[in-house]
């Protein structure tokens, strides 16, 4: 997607609780959606603060009241916790930096919404893995997560985004798109969509399950990817979850299923060559472990057994968000070059056709971490 330069930068720095003096601002090219940048100041003892600064996309974020209101509520129930059990509220979670008004972001002159955080120091967030244990660390920070927030009252969560991860609901937004054909490039994606829908009935299971209530509605992050886990830089271990924007009430399974696609897969999301990209199984267990360990005993029986199903279901709901965008013309994710999205597409199915070759192994891990058996 196309972006205007965020000329309100200075406006949203200026009506930002920010402590110092503006040293220096720069933008950091992190995620498909928000605009993100770092402002640091200067103390007055001399030393250096940072924070995050990022313009809300409001073409995706509907409602960035909604967005932010979920997030002060989460921070602030997170805080509780990490100060009930002695934690260092600095690095376990993200701060929010209020704006002048005393609001948790700030609406500038163009009606754009901007929200800050305090930068966590010390600390990295990675896209790929680099060894199974940095998997394993945000797998941890990850079942944190969803084990502080068990006892967060779900139905007070916006639902920012309306059937954000429904994979039937965007099984149909992509069968629209191919229709529409808005781009004039549904000819030439024939097989990935006919590789989709050929999985469609599978792919409708987590709803069905959630819809008859055999799946608990759970606070969830719904972008769990290992890049929205900060490692502190000496010791790797996982700090904190970040990117709260998909916050909403969804399914444990499905936060699982996105971390395993995005994390254990081989390759980058959009890596071009294909012989690359797979699911490793390695990877697979090592976030198993870390998660079943964290919040296993939270979960029911029925959510354990459908983890892996989860990691399909999200792989090829997001294929078919890619796909979808493809056809639609880009309108949705940033893209760099013309064919970005239908690059993201095919290796969100190789990794796909890579978890049906090795089913039997991903359910045998999943049982063997499986405390509840
Ligand atoms: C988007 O912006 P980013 O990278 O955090 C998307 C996720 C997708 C992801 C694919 C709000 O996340 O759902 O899985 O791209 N977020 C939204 O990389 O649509
Ligand atoms: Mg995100």
């Amino acid at each position: 997607m196309e972006r205007s330069y965020c000329a309100k930068i200075d406006e949203a720095i200026a009506n930002m609780q920010f402590e110092g003096v503006l040293q220096k601002k720069k933008t950091l090219s992190t995620g498909h959606i928000n605009d993100t940048f770092e402002v640091v100041f200067r103390q007055r003892d001399g030393g250096k603060r940072r924070y995050i600064l990022q313009r809300i996309n409001h073409h995706v974020f509907h409602e960035p009241e909604a967005v932010m209101k979920n997030i002060w509520g989460v921070t602030q129930h997170l805080r509780k916790k990490i100060l009930e059990e002695g934690g260092d509220l600095s690095r376990e979670m993200l701060n929010v930096i209020p704006s002048i008004d005393n609001k948790c972001y700030y609406k500038d002159s163009n009606g754009y919404m901007w929200r800050a955080f305090d930068f966590i120091e010390n600390s990295v967030c990675l896209d790929t893995v680099e060894e199974p244990n940095q998997f394993y660390q945000s797998a941890v920070a990850f079942g944190k997560f969803q084990k502080m927030l068990s006892d967060y009252p779900a139905e007070e969560l916006y639902e920012t985004i309306p059937d954000f991860h429904n994979t039937p609901m965007r099984l149909k937004n992509l069968q629209k798109a191919m229709q529409e054909n808005r781009s004039g490039r549904a000819d030439l994606v024939q097989e990935e969509y006919q590789f989709i829908m050929a999985r469609e009935k599978e792919l409708a299971i987590l709803q069905e399950l959630l819809e008859n209530g055999e799946l608990p509605l759970r606070v969830t992050h719904n972008d769990t990817k290992l890049n929205n886990v900060m490692l502190d830089a000496d010791t790797g271990e996982g700090l904190c979850v970040l990117d709260l924007d998909t916050v909403m009430p969804g399914l444990a399974v499905t936060d699982f299923g996105d971390a395993i696609r995005f994390g254990a897969s081989t390759a980058e999301e959009d890596e071009r060559d294909l012989s690359k990209v797979w699911i490793d199984l390695t990877l697979f267990e090592a976030y198993t472990k870390g998660y079943l360990e964290t919040c296993g005993n939270s979960l029911t029986p029925t959510e354990i057994e459908m983890l892996p199903l989860g990691a399909k279901t999200m792989t090829l709901e997001c294929a078919s968000r890619f796909l979808a965008d493809y056809v639609d013309g880009d309108v949705y994710f940033r893209t760099e070059y013309p064919d970005h999205n239908l690059v993201r597409c095919h290796t969100q199915m190789k990794l796909a056709a890579d978890m049906e070759r090795k089913w039997p192994q991903m359910v045998e891990i999943v049982d063997r971490y499986n405390n509840k058996n």
